[in-house]
């Protein structure tokens, strides 16, 4: 294992974060303590985790509407995207955007979006602007395996492959557009052999493995740094919650996702593997646990001591003004 143990610290953090920032929103949500739609990512902690590992602060990535994990790993400040979350003022977005519209460009981190695979073009600006620029970056859309069935997905695959753009796609395939399972929207077993129709390599990943993810994640980070343009990477994964908080998850079996909890977890296997390395002992990850939990705590108490936008916030950060 060649990751330092303060890396996987991080690491674990990071993921632990993700889970905990879920299911401490799933709670608030149906407390009726927060407002608007929420679409949860515990279960995928290890792609955003193990793909922003490979990046620095100068790349960028592109989110979906299940985004909060990737803002989390792209380290955006807790505290700003809770207060969002509750559509405070003093959030990422002014609380203007909400959970579907988290950004912040400052970490790189170009914007969720409710548009299914409207990130996937976005990214294509940012690698075609690194290129330009010759800045080095490098562009990672993430997206759902519903998403590559849009025409945005393909028509961005393949002019990143013509201008051998530095990009990565990651399609995080759980299993389920909404409520229609993968089998029955796409004819074939492996969503990265739609990169053949591309030129480009394609790549399965097992979604619930840190390091996997991260391997494969290097060497497509490290082939779009050197120029040689975008990877397919299918990362297999699972969402423990429903599409949306309230979904009562009436197509699929609850057994289905305890196997997948019993036998894949990410933060499980994650543990099992760095404890056995010897690099890092249970004890700290507990104490790991411990600062996440403060963390989030205080991240619900300043979002809900913020306060809300003003009536006059209405008429700032928009392009058109209206006059009557
Ligand atoms: C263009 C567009 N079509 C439909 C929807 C409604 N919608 C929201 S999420 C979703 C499913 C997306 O599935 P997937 O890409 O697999 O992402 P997941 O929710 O599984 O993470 C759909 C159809 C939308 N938001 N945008
Ligand atoms: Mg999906």
């Amino acid at each position: 294992m060649e990751l330092s143990r303060e890396r996987l610290l991080d690491t674990y953090r990071t993921m632990r974060t993700i889970r905990s920032f879920e299911q401490t929103l799933n709670e608030l949500s149906q407390a009726g303590r927060v407002p608007g739609f929420l679409h949860l990512y515990a279960g995928e902690e290890a792609v955003a985790a193990g793909v922003c590992a490979t990046l620095g602060a100068d790349d960028y990535v592109t989110s979906t509407h299940r985004g909060h994990g990737h803002s989390i790993a792209k380290g955006v400040d807790l505290n700003a995207m809770m207060a969002e979350i509750f559509g405070k003022r003093s959030g990422v977005c002014k609380g203007k955007g909400g959970s579907m519209h988290i950004a912040d460009l400052g970490k790189g981190m170009l914007g969720a979006n409710g548009i299914v695979g409207g990130g996937i073009p976005l990214a294509i600006g940012a690698a075609l602007s690194a290129k330009v620029r010759k800045t080095g970056s490098v562009a990672v859309a993430f997206f759902g395996d519903g998403a590559t069935n849009q025409g945005a997905f393909h028509e961005s695959v393949n002019i990143a492959s013509i201008l051998k753009l530095p990009v990565v796609f990651v399609i995080e395939n759980n299993g389920y557009g909404e409520a229609t399972p993968v089998a029955y929207h796409v004819n074939i077993p492996d969503l990265a052999a739609r990169a053949v129709s591309y030129g480009i390599p394609g790549v399965v990943v097992e979604g619930m493995d840190f390091f996997d993810v991260f391997d494969k994640a290097r060497a497509a980070v490290e082939r779009a740094r050197r120029g040689e343009g975008p990877t397919l990477m299918e990362c297999k994964t699972y969402r423990y919650f429903g599409h949306y908080v309230g979904d009562p998850l009436t197509y699929r079996t609850k057994e289905e996702g305890e196997k997948v909890r019993a036998t894949r977890d990410p933060l499980d296997a994650f543990e099992k593997r760095v404890v056995s390395s010897g690099k890092v002992t249970t004890s700290e990850l507990r104490a790991a646990d411990d600062q996440v939990a403060r963390a989030i705590a205080e991240a619900v108490k300043f979002a809900e001591a913020s306060p809300a936008p003003e009536l006059a916030d209405l008429l700032t950060d928009v392009y058109v003004q209206y006059s009557a």
